[in-house]
């Protein structure tokens, strides 16, 4: 009997054995420990973060402060003129020794870098957005090994190009070093020109054969079969028989044998998924991934292995001539879709500290506010895998702009040679990614060389010179790389397609509208400017006083203080916003008073030009404002900060961005209701209108029966607005609507006859309970008269599921409190609104 269980035992066992996934024989290992650094000209070696860049190296030893606090950015500028060294000891275990190829790689280094391996050069580096691999058996021994990097301080650098580079062009010295062109200060960013290892050290060890690359490309989709190709890139050194093979849930789709040579070898394999699950976007469906194994074995064991998640789609550009101009719209498996969404700037000046938790806070925060799609904007990073891949996961599609942002580049060869490899390599590297929907080639040059002046600042001559540097790379050598590499993306050359001095840019491409803000012009232009793709937009604001006073303390909370002017980097930012505050509510002395309304400003005013965009289908495809988020804490246009706090455009936004939306627009006597779809399918519904009085009386009712027509923009209902309101004082009515589908409200809005400052708002109490739910806290909000904009605030963490609402008279609101804190009560909140505010007057 016990031998019996014994069998068995051994029997379970040696299946257990069998079933576990066969590992390849090549092996990769990360080279981040150990690491110390020093400044070049001193002595003293200290303990280091790899990946990591100076700054917080020295900010960990205490030799410098936090850059981000108070005015300490000006303190730390000096990190910027000195060269730094780092290094590191290693030993290889006998297993990676013994392997016939060893690679080092360097993910990233930033950015004059020479890195000496045993004292020989093994890389001259001048571009941080490039991966290194070097083969180095050779130089490496079975002892002790030590990689050395020495980084020339990259001002200094560009200053000594500088000297010799003869144009003076708009960027400056900059234009010379491939780095991320905010690390040198931008409208909303600081300086910190920092140095160091930025990506992953790693070490690959190989024998016999390694997979290099591997790209998916669809060749046909239908409901039955989506048929799909797998081009290996393999780098053979025993040469032999061997085979590739694709999984999907260990079941092989295909597998070829064939005799390689030593060298490098391109193999397709093609392959099908019968009945094909699309990824659609956020909002639209499922974003659905399929896992697939790419192997490369021999003699029945798997050498190398590279796994993929892929989304089966089809992404295109629609760019057609119209009555109007021409189209620029995105289809999605067929079918246009509206772009939803946001500029994406880096998250933090120094890359190290963007933990994957913020990534996934960010790309939830995207999804939760209802967005399809982020601009990568090209004076940042390209962003390291997890970010995409999260975009993936959640069906957001990126436009990826490559790192080229307000400046004219060099058109030298070599600089063209090097930019040349940086492109083909972030292509390689991105093109799996089912986000990715379009590369555009820079932002805003064209429409600066045109329209900014910047060309007529030069003699005929050298603008033609410098002119033709652009041309030879963002009409040549970047779709060259594209349609080599990726052809079954669109190239768009630079955003906007026409800068906004040209009357063009609203009938032709996307557009940049920035009459508001840069020119002062009233938020109402939104609904003019309909261009057929927004591209960027936006408005700043003061990021929250919980916030502020992590940067600031208790001291400076007044916008003309020294730290607070260090964190405003717009020239003309704090005047821009007391324009407009004066023109659409009042300048408020008191702190907390104007962090408010600087942010309900900014919503109400993106909120407008986002429904103008939407309301405008199928003429404007895409609402992209400026931006979604901080790198540090700052005054900026972004939506949430650098701590991703939500501020009220955030709660504006994932209102305005619902697939459902309502929208009134007024003309002479005629109150228009739209509703816009962005769901697919057609929908019975319900729309309930409302007149009431601040006290909730009702005055007027209607509820509307109606077809929703799918992915359209329509008015479905008129008012005469004499008729409707003659009777009853402007300032003291609001018309609400709600819109009910399957019974239950898919979306609200609400409409004021009169604008905000003029409405008759008391400052009444609010009668408020608390409860603790499981994840949660609940507070039921009422009052007996019309709140406008209300603001929860608390110097708790966690988040609000609302905040700047309205609160109707005599109706509960039940908003929910984020929260890990164990406790709070009513007193832990803050309350403010319109009504208290308007009514101090
Ligand atoms: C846009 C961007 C940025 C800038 C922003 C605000 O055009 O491309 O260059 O930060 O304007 O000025």
């Amino acid at each position: 009997m016990l031998k019996f269980k014994q069998i068995l035992i051994f029997i379970g066992i040696l299946l257990v054995i069998s079933c576990k996934k066969e590992t390849p024989s090549n092996i990769t290992l990360n080279l981040n420990e150990n690491w110390e650094f020093k400044q070049s000209d001193s002595l003293i070696w200290r303990s280091a973060e790899v990946p990591g860049c100076i700054h917080t190296d020295l900010l960990k030893h205490k030799i410098i402060k936090e850059p981000f606090i108070g005015t300490n950015e000006d303190i730390v500028q000096w990190v910027e003129n000195k060269d730094w060294e780092y290094k590191t000891d290693f030993k290889l275990s006998e297993n990676i020794f013994n392997k016939e190829k060893i690679d080092l790689i360097f993910e990233g280094l930033d950015t004059y870098a020479k890195v000496y391996l045993n004292d020989s050069l093994i890389i001259t580096s001048n571009n941080m957005f490039i991966t290194y691999v070097i083969e180095c058996k050779d130089i490496l021994t079975s002892d002790n090994n030590q990689l050395l990097i020495v980084f020339k301080s990259p001002v200094n650098e560009g200053l000594y190009l500088w000297e010799e580079y003869p144009y003076n062009v708009p960027g400056g010295y900059k234009v010379l070093t491939r780095k991320a062109g905010f690390h040198y200060g931008w409208d909303w960013g600081a300086r910190l020109v920092t140095s160091g290892i930025w990506r992953p050290v790693k070490i690959h060890a190989w024998n016999t054969a390694k997979i290099n690359n591997i790209q998916i490309s669809t060749d046909s989709i239908s409901e039955n079969l989506a048929k799909l190709k797998a081009s290996y890139d393999t780098d053979i050194f025993t040469e032999g028989k061997y085979s590739l093979s694709i999984k999907y849930n260990d079941k092989i789709l295909n597998t070829q044998t064939m005799f390689f040579e030593q060298g490098e070898h391109s193999t397709d394999l093609t392959f099908h998924i019968k009945e094909p699950k699309l990824w659609w976007t956020n909002g639209l469906g499922e974003a659905f991934l399929y896992k697939f194994d790419f192997e490369l074995s021999k003699d029945n064991k798997i050498i190398d292995l590279k796994t993929i998640s892929h989304g089966i789609r089809t992404v295109e550009l629609v760019k057609e001539k119209d009555e109007y101009g021409e189209s620029f719209y995105f289809k999605l498996n067929n079918v246009p879709v509206f772009m939803k969404g946001a500029n994406y700037i880096p998250q933090d000046n120094f890359q190290n500290r963007v933990t994957k938790k913020d990534y996934e806070k960010l790309i939830q925060i995207v999804c939760e506010s209802n967005m399809n799609m982020l601009r990568v904007w090209g004076g940042g990073i390209y962003e390291n895998d997890y970010f995409y891949e999260l975009c993936d996961k959640n069906g957001i599609l990126i436009w990826q702009d490559f790192m080229f942002a307000c400046a004219m580049y060099p058109g030298n060869i070599d600089f063209l040679e090097d930019v040349n490899t940086e492109v083909k390599q972030n292509i390689k590297r991105l093109r799996n990614h089912p986000c990715i929907a379009l590369w555009c080639g820079n932002n805003e040059i064209d429409e600066a060389w045109h329209n900014w002046g910047w060309s007529s600042a030069f003699s005929k001559e050298d603008s033609a010179k410098i002119y033709s540097g652009y041309d030879t790379l963002f009409h040549k050598i970047i779709p060259n790389a594209i349609s080599k590499l990726d052809p079954s993306r669109k190239y768009h050359p630079s955003s906007p397609q026409y800068g906004r001095g040209n009357h063009l840019s609203q009938y032709y491409g996307d557009s940049h509208y920035w009459g508001i803000w840069h020119d002062a012009e009233p938020f109402e232009n939104y609904e003019l400017k309909v261009p057929r793709f927004m591209s960027e937009f936006g408005f700043q604001s003061f990021p929250s006083l919980n916030t502020i006073k992590k940067f600031a303390g208790d001291d400076n909370l007044n916008i003309d203080s020294e730290v607070m002017l260090s964190h405003q980097k717009h020239p003309r930012g704090n005047k821009l916003i007391k324009k407009y505050l004066e023109e659409y509510y009042i300048v408020p002395e008191d702190f907390e008073d104007f962090i408010f309304l600087s942010q309900l400003l900014q919503a109400e005013g993106i909120k407008l030009g986002i429904e103008a965009l939407r309301r405008s289908k199928p003429y404007c495809w895409g609402s992209l404002y400026w931006q979604l988020n901080d790198c540090w804490p700052v005054v900026s246009w972004s939506s949430i900060d650098y701590y991703k706090e939500w501020k009220a455009l955030q709660y504006f936004v994932k209102k305005a961005y619902n697939n459902y939306l309502i929208s009134f627009t007024k003309d002479n006597d005629s109150l228009y209701v739209h509703l816009i779809s962005d769901e697919l399918e057609n929908k019975e519904a319900v729309l309930q209108l409302s007149l009431i009085d601040f006290k909730g009386k009702l005055l007027d009712s209607i509820s509307i029966k109606t077809e929703i027509k799918g992915n359209q923009s329509k008015v479905y209902y008129t008012y005469n607005l004499n008729q409707l309101i003659q009777k009853y004082d402007k300032s003291e009515i609001v018309l609400t609507a709600n819109l009910f589908i399957e019974n239950s409200v898919v979306s609200d809005a609400k409409y004021y006859f009169v604008e905000s400052k003029f409405l008759s708002l008391e400052d009444v109490n609010l009668s408020l309970k608390i409860s603790k739910l499981s994840n949660s806290f609940e507070l039921i909000i009422m009052s007996a008269q019309l709140n406008k904009n209300l603001y929860i605030t608390t110097n708790k963490e966690g988040r609000f599921s609302d905040n700047f609402f309205d609160l109707l008279p005599n109706k509960e609101k039940r908003i929910y409190f984020y929260s890990n804190t164990k406790d709070i009560n009513l007193k832990d909140f803050k309350f403010l609104s319109l009504n208290k505010l308007l009514s101090k007057k």
